[in-house]
């Protein structure tokens, strides 16, 4: 990504008559000396669509009624959202490792339903964190699939970085296990596990995670280990039901949201800091190996409240 600060307002610009849409709402009621309740309902209504969720559009509704009545018409309401939105996400890390011990080896652990991005995820990090000189080893965990495996040996030559791979059907612990020992000797600084699409409701499958994420915690010091959930950006109320029964398998330290390219409406990054309170990491921007990026609280707040206005 060449330009990457402008990401998300190419991003925004995509969803014009959304954000339009919520932006004059806020406007109008602002403006307007007895808001309609039916103004409160629209507002409320297109948070929701902006994919908000109901708890935090109406959050939102209910700070804003207070706003509007204890500053009687004074202030800015685009400055009173910025504050508000940002609050949401404050606190929020997105790197990776953040107190990481120095000298022992890190893993970053991909877990997530079918098809939502992990092995693209995994060669991105590789080819990213190689690039920042770090030396990389890949773990194909995904014995289900022969292709899977396939499918990640392309990334790891595209990245230019070692490989470890089970044999089809192998136990993923196993591979993990072997996968990590093997980086190690290689004095490999990180290892990147990517695993098995998984439905979030079946028991052995989120049985089989757990053990994979024990078998890296008896490895590796669990500062050095990222649990990362994988969710769509478009998976909507969909992602939360996968974070919660994915966190039972193994603890969730992170999450990395994919397909932002597509037609993801940004108010998610709220929720799961609201709801979840999982620390968002990176965005997935795309197909290529260079399209990922930090998720950046600040930058995003500013293109969701000022759009075009932000430079
Ligand atoms: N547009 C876009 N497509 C993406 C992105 N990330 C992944 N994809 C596409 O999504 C599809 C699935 O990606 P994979 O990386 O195979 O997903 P997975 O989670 O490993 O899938 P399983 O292993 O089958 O569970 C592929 O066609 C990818 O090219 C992204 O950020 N943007
Ligand atoms: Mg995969």
């Amino acid at each position: 990504m060449a330009e990457k600060g402008g990401f998300f307002k190419k991003w925004i610009k995509g969803f014009e008559k959304i954000t339009t849409g919520v932006k004059e709402q806020f406007s109008l009621i602002w403006s307007s000396e007895k808001p309609k309740e039916e103004d409160w309902e629209g507002l409320e209504e297109m948070l929701i669509q902006a994919d908000m969720g109901p708890q935090l559009a109406m959050d939102l509704v209910e700070g804003f009624r207070s706003f509007k009545q204890s500053s009687r018409g004074e202030g800015d309401w685009k400055e009173w959202l910025y504050t508000k939105l940002e609050s949401v996400l404050a606190g929020n890390e997105p790197r990776l490792f953040p107190s990481f011990l120095p000298g022992e080896m890190c893993v970053i652990l991909l877990v997530g339903i079918n098809g939502v991005g992990k092995t693209t995820v995994a060669g991105k990090l590789a080819y990213m964190l190689a690039q920042n000189g770090e030396k990389v080893s890949l773990v194909a965990a995904d014995t289900f699939r022969a292709a899977a495996m396939d499918q990640l040996e392309i990334w790891a030559q595209r990245a230019k970085c070692h490989l470890v791979k089970g044999s089809p059907g192998a136990d993923p612990g196993a591979v993990v296990f072997d996968g990590i020992d093997a980086a190690h000797k290689r004095g490999s600084t990180v290892a990147i596990v990517d695993t098995a699409g998984r439905s979030h409701v079946n028991k052995n499958l989120l049985a089989e995670l757990e053990k994979v994420g024990k078998i890296i915690m008896r490895l590796v010091p669990a500062e050095n280990v990222e649990n990362i959930l994988v969710i769509d950006a478009m998976a909507g109320q969909n992602a939360f039901i996968q974070a919660e029964s994915m966190g039972k398998a193994v603890p969730i330290t992170g999450v990395i949201l994919t397909k932002w390219d597509s037609q993801a409406k940004g108010g998610i990054v709220f929720r799961i800091r609201q709801e979840l309170g999982f620390p968002l990491k990176y965005i997935g921007i795309g197909e290529k190996i260079e399209d990922v990026m930090l998720f950046d609280n600040e930058q995003f707040v500013q293109a969701v409240v000022y759009g075009e206005e932000f430079s």
